[in-house]
């Protein structure tokens, strides 16, 4: 990639798509191509054809997609398999179509089986079940996964596969139906410090264990694999340890000044029991993330205290 060189940034409003877009433009690549989904919808094939014949980006991260916490997947399975199988579809076909150079695609670390053994490898891929409350959009990022790779075999399409662990950062969904762990309790705890709760509900036993990658992080990673890396193979991006959920809410807590109870609510679901990622073959290319969990909790309570409409909504 050239300075000048026309980026499109797939998502660009959403948490990983915001920052690479930050990353991209403090690295100096001044030509991104930007779109909102009222703009172009990623779902319809007509609109992305037009888009890719009007704009003619030369690069792809493909950061849109259908996502969300356990609890949302568990809900709406036939919306976030049919949402990411069309964007993936779609995206794919008409980079290559349309004389794209290259593509970076985004998987999970959650489309592993569900009891891989930890930590996970790039190999583990498709060698067990997956976890049930997830399988709806596991199969469809596996599917883009697949995609990307068949399209590199039959085309000579130049497309790469990222795995990202869990991530968080500025510009996270703070949705408590919606969204994932870390920021639904920076928002739950921050709630209960503002009414004076005297306890904060966390969902299921507080037994899972999770590993968090500051979306920053992400981003820098994925603009380095998108300069270095042109294999089929897809590569883990994780930070290499991980917590239990009940770590997780004593270490928000602290840090947001919470002093309260914490109750774990056994009802929710505890999702995959680990999904620790093994970083080491990109470790290997020379990249390690620099965030750590404490600083990371930290800009995100900011962030969000600046930013989320939930804040000014209890404030006013
Ligand atoms: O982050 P999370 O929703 O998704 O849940 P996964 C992680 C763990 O945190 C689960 C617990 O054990 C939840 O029960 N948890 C505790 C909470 N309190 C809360 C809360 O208030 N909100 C939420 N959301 N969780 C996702 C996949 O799995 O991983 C997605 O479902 C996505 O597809 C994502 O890929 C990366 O980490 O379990």
């Amino acid at each position: 990639m050239k300075k000048a060189s026309r980026i499109f940034v797939a998502g660009h409003r959403g948490l990983v798509g915001s920052a690479l877009a930050r990353e991209l433009q403090r690295r100096g690549f001044s030509n991104l191509i930007l779109t909102t989904r009222e703009e172009t919808d990623l779902t319809s094939r007509d609109a992305v054809d037009h888009f890719f014949q009007s704009k003619r980006p030369e690069y792809v991260f493909l950061a849109a997609a259908k996502v969300g916490g356990i609890l949302a997947n568990s809900r709406y399975p036939a919306d976030f398999i049919r949402d990411n199988l069309a964007i993936e579809l779609n995206v794919i076909d008409s980079a290559w179509q349309n004389g794209v150079k290259k593509l970076e695609f985004l998987g999970s670390s959650c489309i592993y089986p569900r009891l891989a053994p930890q930590p996970l490898k790039e190999e583990s891929l498709l060698t067990g079940s997956l976890e049930p409350t997830n399988e709806w959009y596991a199969i469809a990022k596996i599917a883009g996964i697949k995609l990307c790779q068949a399209y590199r075999i039959q085309h000579g399409f130049n497309a790469i596969s990222l795995m990202p662990t869990n991530l968080y950062g500025p510009g996270d969904n703070f949705d408590l139906q919606s969204s994932h762990v870390l920021p639904a309790l920076i928002r739950k705890f921050h709630e209960a410090q503002a009414e004076g709760l005297r306890s904060v509900a966390v969902w299921g036993t507080g037994t899972p264990l999770r590993e968090f990658l500051h979306v920053d992080d992400l981003a820098s990673a994925a603009v380095f694999l998108m300069q270095n890396y042109d294999e089929p193979e897809i590569v883990n991006i994780g930070v290499g340890e991980d917590l239990t959920i009940a770590d997780l809410a004593l270490t928000i807590a602290r840090i947001i000044g919470y002093s309260g109870k914490i109750e774990f609510d056994a009802s929710k679901p505890d999702g995959t029991p680990r999904k620790l990622m093994d970083a080491s073959r990109l470790h290997a290319m020379g990249w390690h993330h620099s965030i750590s969990l404490e600083q990371g909790i930290r800009t995100t309570y900011e962030w969000f205290l600046a930013n989320c409409e939930c804040v000014r909504a209890v404030a006013n």
